[in-house]
């Protein structure tokens, strides 16, 4: 009995706690501002869909609870886990995330849905983010106008499918694939394509040597993939770009082009980095798994920091 009442007072504080600790700032907090966060590294679990799913977080040293930061979601590549896709990346690390929350979802079998191997439908994949972002509110003091997507390969595929979600999509502020192979939303006039608000800032970093998601397209190990060119283009013109007035900046001997769209009157609101002779693998200037495994060297751009980079420039309006 005395135990018994001794929880729900302990019960009642845990919940009340959050509302009364919410800041009355003017910066879009979520529900989760207010609750300490003892560890930097988190593991959590959530059920969506009727099936468990996992995610790793990672929070930035001297986390506060009651400032709302930019959140960084990271999809791993196939056959992969969140864990790894952090270590390959290097993502959360000070130089790179240090006022961001870098979360790391784990794919069903290692898998995102789009790809032909991929167990799970992309309604399912598509509502796991859906059901994550609800979880991290909650939980994470997240600064909601501020909530971003990148991914590696089939992880990068899947930020194009959520980009492409109307509903989903809306809750994100930019998007950077890198290596992406992109299996969805490719249908004829690909109209299936229905982002949530244009400009819809994306970024894409790609080696023109890329073996496993060619550049010029074609099959790929999970489905057709298109051109990057082409798929550059459909976005150029879903994003209301300046398709002549784009920018080309070449650098390193003319290995690396970096290329600059203004869209609805938003410069850099797409944008392409491609490393001509850069194979499969994270773009890196500091040797990685991927690029072992791709049997790569570092390259001349460090893909980490031009996406944090590019996601600095943009709110969710
Ligand atoms: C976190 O706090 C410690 C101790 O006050 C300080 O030395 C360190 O620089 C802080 N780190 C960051 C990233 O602000
Ligand atoms: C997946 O798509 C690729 C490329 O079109 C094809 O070669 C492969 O056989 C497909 N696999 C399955 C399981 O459908
Ligand atoms: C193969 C290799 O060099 N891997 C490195 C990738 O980055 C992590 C994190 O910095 C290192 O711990 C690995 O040694």
């Amino acid at each position: 009995m005395r135990v018994a009442s001794f929880l729900s007072v302990v019960a009642a504080a845990a919940f009340a706690t959050p509302a009364a600790a919410a800041p009355a700032s003017a910066q879009a907090g979520t529900a989760g501002c207010g609750k300490t966060q003892p560890l930097s590294n988190v593991y959590r679990g959530l059920t969506s869909s009727g099936r468990v799913r996992t995610y790793s977080v990672h929070l930035p040293d001297n986390y506060s609870e009651t400032t709302p930061y930019p959140v960084v979601i990271g999809f791993h590549g196939s056959s992969s886990i969140g864990l790894f896709f952090e270590a390959d990346t290097k993502l959360s690390e000070d130089r790179f995330s240090a006022n961001k929350i870098m979360v790391y979802p784990d794919g069903v079998g290692g898998a995102w849905a789009g790809a032909n191997y991929s167990s799970v439908s992309v309604d399912e994949d598509l509502q796991f983010v859906t059901d994550l972002l609800a979880d991290l509110r909650g939980e994470f003091c997240a600064d909601d106008a501020r909530i971003y997507a990148t991914g590696m390969s089939s992880g990068g595929g899947f930020v194009n499918t959520i980009a492409c979600s109307g509903a989903v999509g809306g809750e994100f502020a930019a998007f950077a694939p890198a290596s992406g192979s992109f299996y969805t939303d490719n249908d004829a006039l690909h109209a299936s394509c229905a982002p949530a608000r244009s400009p819809l800032p994306v970024l894409e970093v790609h080696g023109g040597s890329d073996g496993s998601v060619h550049y010029d397209g074609g099959e790929g190990e999970g489905g057709t993939e298109p051109a990057i060119s082409t798929w550059l283009g459909w976005w150029a013109q879903r994003n209301g770009c300046d398709d002549a007035g784009k920018k080309v900046e070449d650098s390193f001997g003319g290995d690396v082009h970096h290329t600059t769209w203004t869209c609805g009157g938003t410069e850099g609101a797409l944008q392409h980095w491609k490393v001509d002779d850069m194979g499969h693998c994270w773009a890196s200037t500091e040797i990685n798994f991927s690029q072992v495994a791709a049997g790569e060297l570092p390259t001349h751009i460090q893909a980490s920091q031009i996406i944090m980079d590019f996601f600095d420039q943009f709110t969710k309006p």
